[in-house]
C-alpha cells in the first residue's frame, strides 16, 4: 500500500503524454502537485540540487513518490491505477463515473487512449522526418535549457536513435504502418462528431479517459508537424479541444454531468457507440491477439486488424490492462452487467469480456 501526501510530487516531462495526462488530470481535480523537472538519468549537474528519490520497479515518467506501511519514500508509476488510488485525495470533481456500468466504458477508452493511440503518437513522431528532426531538437532541451547547442546536438541524436529502435515495441513496422495511420484517422473523425455534441467524451464532465486521449493529443496536436497538420486540416475542433483540457481548474460541473446517472435503461449518444465501435474494431482484436500470443509463449502477435495483417512483439504489459478490464468487468453487479451490455450494443466491445 502506498499513500501520497499533499502536494502531491511526481517527477516528469513535457513531452511524455502520460504526465501531460496526469498534470491535466491533477489541474482540473485542484490537487495541489510539484511536478519535479527531468528525467530519471539526472546526469546534468544542475540536477545536484534535487534530492535524491527512490526508483520504481519499472523506471517509466511520470513517477510518483508516496510512502509505503512504514513510511519509507516509495517510487511508483502507472496512470491508471494511480489515477484511482488518488481519488480520495480530494472529494470533489471525480475523474471515475459513478455508474459503475459507464465507469467500465470510461476504463476500456483509457485503456485505447493510454494503450493503442500512444501507436499513432509514436508512429508519427519517430517516422517522418520532421517530426524526427523536432523531436530530436526539443526532447534534450526540455530538461536541460542551458545546455551549449554541441551537447544537445549529440543527446538529441542519441534520443532519436534509442527512440527509433523502440518502434517496435510499439508495433509500428511496414506491416503495420498504414493500419495505425487509417485508424488514427477513424478515431480523428470519430471524436470530432462527439465533440460537437459533447464536451467531453462521457458528458459535461471530463473523466479519466478525457485526459488520457488529452495526453496522447499533446503530442499529436501540439507537438508534432505531421500528425498536427493533419489535425489542424481535418478537425480544428480536436486541436483546440486538446488546448481546453489542459487547464480546467476553473471549469464548473455538476454531479448529473455524466451522461449516464442511475442504473435504467438509457441510451450512449449515437457518436460515442461509434467511437466504442472503433475501439472494438482495432484495439479489441489487438488485446486478445496479444493475449493469445503470451498464452501459446509466442513472442510475436500475428494476426489481422481491421482487415489487414498485422504483426509485432507481444507485449505482457497490456495483457495486464485486459485482466484489469475483466476484473472489473467481473465486479459489476447484474443490473449494471445487463446495463453494459446494452450500452455497448452495437460494438465489439463484449469481446473482451466473453
Ligand atoms: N502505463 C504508463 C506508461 C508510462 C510511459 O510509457 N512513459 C514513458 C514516457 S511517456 C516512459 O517513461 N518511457 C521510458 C523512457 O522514456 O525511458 C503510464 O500510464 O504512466
Amino acid at each position: 500500500m502506498v499513500s501520497f501526501e499533499i502536494p502531491l510530487e511526481f517527477m516528469g516531462v513535457p513531452g511524455s503524454p502520460y504526465t501531460r495526462k496526469m498534470l491535466a488530470l491533477l489541474r482540473y481535480r485542484r490537487i495541489p502537485y510539484r511536478l519535479i523537472p527531468g528525467s530519471r538519468h539526472r546526469v546534468e549537474p544542475e540536477h545536484a540540487r534535487y534530492r535524491q528519490r527512490p526508483e520504481p520497479k519499472v523506471p517509466l515518467l511520470p513517477t510518483f513518490y508516496g510512502v509505503d506501511e512504514a513510511g519509507k519514500e516509495i517510487a511508483v508509476c502507472d496512470s491508471t491505477p494511480l489515477i484511482r488510488e488518488i481519488e480520495s485525495l480530494s472529494a470533489e470533481r471525480s475523474v471515475i463515473p459513478d455508474e459503475p456500468a459507464l465507469g467500465l466504458i470510461n476504463s476500456v477508452l483509457e485503456d485505447y487512449a493510454d494503450e493503442w493511440l500512444t501507436k499513432a503518437m509514436f508512429h508519427y513522431r519517430w517516422n517522418y522526418q520532421p517530426d524526427i528532426e523536432k523531436a530530436g531538437q526539443m526532447l534534450p532541451r526540455w530538461n536541460n535549457i542551458t545546455a551549449s547547442d554541441t551537447v544537445m546536438a549529440e543527446r538529441g541524436q542519441q534520443i532519436r536513435e534509442r527512440q527509433i529502435a523502440r518502434l517496435r515495441y510499439v508495433g509500428s513496422n511496414s506491416v503495420t504502418a498504414e493500419t495505425i495511420e487509417k485508424s488514427f484517422l477513424s478515431f480523428l473523425d470519430l471524436i470530432d462528431k462527439h465533440l460537437n455534441i459533447c464536451p467531453f467524451l462521457l458528458g459535461k464532465r471530463p473523466a479519466s479517459s478525457d485526459f488520457a486521449v488529452y495526453g496522447q493529443l499533446t503530442c499529436m496536436a501540439l507537438f508534432d508537424p505531421t500528425p498536427q497538420k493533419l489535425i489542424l486540416e481535418r478537425a480544428p475542433r480536436v486541436h483546440a479541444w486538446t488546448e481546453v483540457l489542459e487547464d480546467l481548474s476553473g471549469y464548473e460541473i455538476k454531479a448529473n454531468d455524466w451522461l449516464i446517472s442511475g442504473t435504467s435503461k438509457q441510451k450512449l449518444p449515437d457518436s460515442l457507440v461509434s467511437l466504442l465501435a472503433e475501439v472494438g474494431r482495432v484495439y479489441v482484436p489487438y488485446l486478445l491477439a496479444n493475449a493469445e500470443a503470451l498464452n501459446a509463449e509466442k513472442a510475436e502477435i500475428k494476426t489481422t486488424i481491421a482487415g489487414s495483417e498485422w504483426q509485432q512483439q507481444a507485449f505482457p504489459y497490456q495483457y495486464k490492462c485486459l485482466q484489469w478490464l475483466r476484473g472489473e468487468h467481473k465486479s459489476l453487479k447484474n443490473q449494471q452487467l445487463e446495463q453494459f451490455e446494452s450500452l455497448v450494443s452495437g460494438t465489439d466491445i463484449m469481446n473482451l469480456f466473453n
